[in-house]
Order: structure tokens, then C-alpha cells, then sequence
């Protein structure tokens, strides 16, 4: 099953963090690669690594911290309109917990640009983290979730079809499984144009078991894509453990059976997540085919809505009132809760001495401003119309028949 709960908690790597000087830190990552406080040994073993984040600019180090902060405080936000605003639309699949993974990648990408240039993300029912990180307006987005005439893809898509070309944000998808065979195809078409663009795809742990994962690996392979599959273990899928479904305890274990360089990083940590991410863009753009990275990361409310949560708390906590097949228990939230994506990166960017506590303090409270913000802005926007649902589905006007063009 997984990887050992007890594992979990044992933290050396933030311990590291804490304890030593940003350059004793170095020294060590430098040494150990991405593996610090890694839960596989098959990733400790592989520790060459590079420690990328260490040549960021302190700009761009805060950067990653702020889109953490801005991914969590929308989370919390939305959560907490949820349970106390009746008037609230708006449903999410949420991802607070696992926010290091799609900050820590996104940061590595090119986010703006032309389209024809610009990184692309497909992404899942769990769109926003990785919406944010890529650049999604965040405003457009809360109006969007809630059904809004003016938001994002005008009230009708939610946020289960997010999308933003504008970004390269490709959108969410409700289905489990097909992402990656879109993203390989983008990826087969930027190879075409003969662009140095990546095409990304995050999906869960549940995607292991479709048929989608598999085929899109195997061709990524043979036709050796600019394609990266950055696979966010969060152990469950819906109510089920990933070991329902799943032989292996590392899922990058698959990629390599596919010849595919695979990385398992610590996905509460947004420096390894970065570090790993941009080796493999590195590799995508030299030409040099794809990658996969295995996060192991956490999500604290559960599937979707935020049962068993509590308004201005974070986590759900106790059973799951819609488990089915299995359940989280209490302690394992609160176990990850004690390695939160925030604090390690707070933690880490003291220690480097690239924050101290009171500038961190005031960063945010300056996302916390701007989520309330874009809430605000949302909520007094128009509501859409039930019947704009259909609209671009059908063709508009007479269709002609035909075959071949
Ligand atoms: C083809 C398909 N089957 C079933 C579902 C229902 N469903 C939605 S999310 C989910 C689990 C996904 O788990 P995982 O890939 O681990 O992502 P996570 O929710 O943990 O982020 C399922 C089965 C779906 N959306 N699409
Ligand atoms: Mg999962």
C-alpha cells in the first residue's frame, strides 16, 4: 500500500530546512539532489539531480511563494463561501495541499507569449491550482466558478472546463484519462511546427489505471515528444486508495517500463518540484523526448464540495460521509497538514534569508486582499443564462455534407 504512512511525518528534509544556513542547505541538496525528505527510495537512490532553485533570483523565488499563497487563500476562500454563503454557486474539486506541484512546475514553464510559443497545460477536475500557477486571470476564474455571464469562458463552462488560451492553459477536463492523449498529440504537433514549446499534462493517481495512461507514454516514447506527465499521487482517487488500482508504490515506475526518465519529488516541497521540472523541459526542448515526475502530495478537503470541513478551518477531518470503498483517516490529514506546502516554502525562503517573517507576513496578507477581491468582483457580476449551456455545441446554421473536406 503506498508508501508507509509513518513516512509521512518524517520530515528530515524540513528539518534540514530549519536547521541549517541556506548554504549549509545548498551544500546538502547539492549533495542529495531532490531527495531531502523523500518518501521513495527509489528517488534517493537517483539523487543527481541538479538544485536549480538555488541560481533563482530572489524575484522569482518569492514569485513561486506568492502563487502558493495565492492558490491557498482562493482554496480557503471558496471553501469558506461554501459553507456559510447561500447564494454561492460555485463547486470546486479543491487542491489545497497539493499547491507545490503546480507552482513549483508552472514556474519552470514559458507562461506568456504567443500561442504558438507559449508552454501548454491540459489539465483535470482539479483545474484550479494549476490555473492559477499558469497565469489564469484570477478574477475571470471566480466569476467563472460561479456561473458568471462575464467570467472566464462566460459563466457556462464552471470549473470543471477552465480554460485560457491566453496563458496556454489549455483547460480542465472532467474525464479521467484523456488528458495525456491530448497533450501528446499537442506535443506531436509542436514537434511538427517544429517549436521548442513543451506540452504538460497533470493527472492523478487514479489515471494510472486507464488506458490513456499508457498509450499516451508509449507513443510519447516511440515519436519522443516534448511531453511532460507530471503525476500528482495524492493517494486517492475519489474514496479509493491508489493501491485499489494500482501495482506499484511509485507510479514513475510505469514510465521507465516505458523508457521514459522518471523522477518521484517531494510534492509539498515547490523547490524540487521546480528543480525536476525544469530538467525535464530542459530534455523537451533540447529535443530529447519526454519525462514524468511523480509528486507525492496531499489533498486536506476531500474529493469535491469541502464535507466534514468547518468554516475558517482548513481540512476535512473524521470519516468521509461519501466514502465508499475507503476513507481517510483523521490522523493522516493532520499527519500531512504538518508538512504544508506553505510553510515549507516560507521556511525555506527565510532560511535562505531571501524573506524574514514580518515581509512573508505582509505578502500575505496582500493575496489575501486580492482573493477577497476577485471574490467580490464575481459576486457582482451577472449571473448567466440557463439556455447559453448549449451554446458552441451545435453549429450554427446549415452544415453541408461531405467527406474528406
Ligand atoms: C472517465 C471517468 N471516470 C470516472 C470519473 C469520476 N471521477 C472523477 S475524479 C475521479 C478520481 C480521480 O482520481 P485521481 O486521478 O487520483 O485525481 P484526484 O481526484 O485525486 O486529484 C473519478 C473516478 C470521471 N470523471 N471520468
Ligand atoms: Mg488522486
Amino acid at each position: 500500500m503506498g508508501y508507509e504512512r509513518d513516512d509521512i511525518g518524517s520530515d528530515a528534509g524540513f528539518r534540514a530546512l530549519n536547521t541549517t544556513s541556506r548554504r549549509g542547505f545548498l551544500r546538502i541538496a547539492g549533495l542529495a539532489g531532490v531527495s531531502l525528505s523523500l518518501v521513495s527510495a527509489a528517488a534517493q537512490a537517483e539523487a543527481e539531480i541538479g538544485f536549480w532553485a538555488k541560481d533563482l533570483s530572489n524575484e522569482k523565488l518569492v514569485d513561486m511563494f506568492r502563487t502558493i499563497l495565492r492558490i491557498r487563500w482562493h482554496e480557503r476562500t471558496m471553501a469558506d463561501k461554501m459553507l456559510s454563503d447561500p447564494d454561492y454557486r460555485g463547486y470546486n474539486h479543491f487542491c489545497a495541499g497539493q499547491e507545490a506541484v503546480a507552482a513549483g512546475c508552472c514556474a519552470a514553464l514559458r507562461n506568456s507569449g504567443p500561442y504558438d510559443q507559449i508552454d501548454l497545460v491540459f489539465s483535470t477536475h482539479r483545474p484550479t491550482g494549476h490555473a492559477i500557477a499558469k497565469g489564469v486571470d484570477m478574477k475571470l476564474m471566480c466569476a467563472e466558478n460561479d456561473f458568471r455571464a462575464t467570467g472566464l469562458n462566460g459563466g457556462y463552462g464552471a470549473e470543471m472546463h477552465l480554460s485560457d488560451p491566453s496563458v496556454g492553459f489549455v483547460g480542465a477536463d472532467g474525464m479521467v484519462g484523456p488528458g495525456p492523449v491530448l497533450a501528446t498529440g499537442a506535443a506531436f504537433a509542436i514537434r511538427a511546427r517544429e517549436s521548442d514549446q513543451v506540452a504538460v499534462f497533470f493527472g492523478g493517481d487514479g489515471t494510472y489505471a486507464t488506458p490513456h495512461f499508457h498509450s499516451a507514454l508509449n507513443n510519447a516514447r516511440l515519436l519522443g515528444l516534448p511531453f511532460i506527465y507530471v503525476l500528482e499521487n495524492n493517494l486517492y482517487h475519489q474514496y479509493a486508495h491508489y493501491s485499489f488500482s494500482c501495482p506499484h508504490t511509485d507510479i514513475a515506475e510505469a514510465a521507465r517500463a516505458y523508457g521514459i526518465p522518471a523522477r518521484v519529488v517531494d510534492g509539498q516541497d515547490v523547490f524540487q518540484t521546480y528543480n525536476a521540472m525544469h530538467e525535464a523541459v530542459d530534455r523537451a526542448r533540447a529535443g530529447n523526448g519526454p519525462s514524468f515526475i511523480e509528486a507525492k502530495t496531499y489533498r486536506y478537503y476531500n474529493h469535491w464540495g469541502a464535507p466534514g470541513a468547518t468554516a475558517g478551518e482548513l481540512g476535512a477531518f473524521g470519516y468521509d460521509p461519501l466514502a465508499i470503498s475507503s476513507f481517510r483517516p483523521e490522523r493522516e490529514v493532520r499527519a500531512w497538514m504538518q508538512r504544508d506546502p506553505v510553510n515549507i516554502a516560507r521556511a525555506t525562503l527565510i532560511n535562505w534569508g531571501v524573506l524574514d517573517a514580518g515581509q512573508a507576513e505582509a505578502l500575505e496578507t496582500e493575496v489575501r486582499a486580492e482573493v477577497d477581491a476577485a471574490f467580490a468582483w464575481a459576486a457582482e457580476q451577472p449571473l448567466c443564462n440557463p439556455e447559453d449551456g448549449l451554446m458552441h455545441v451545435y453549429a450554427e446554421g446549415r452544415a453541408i455534407a461531405r467527406q474528406f473536406g
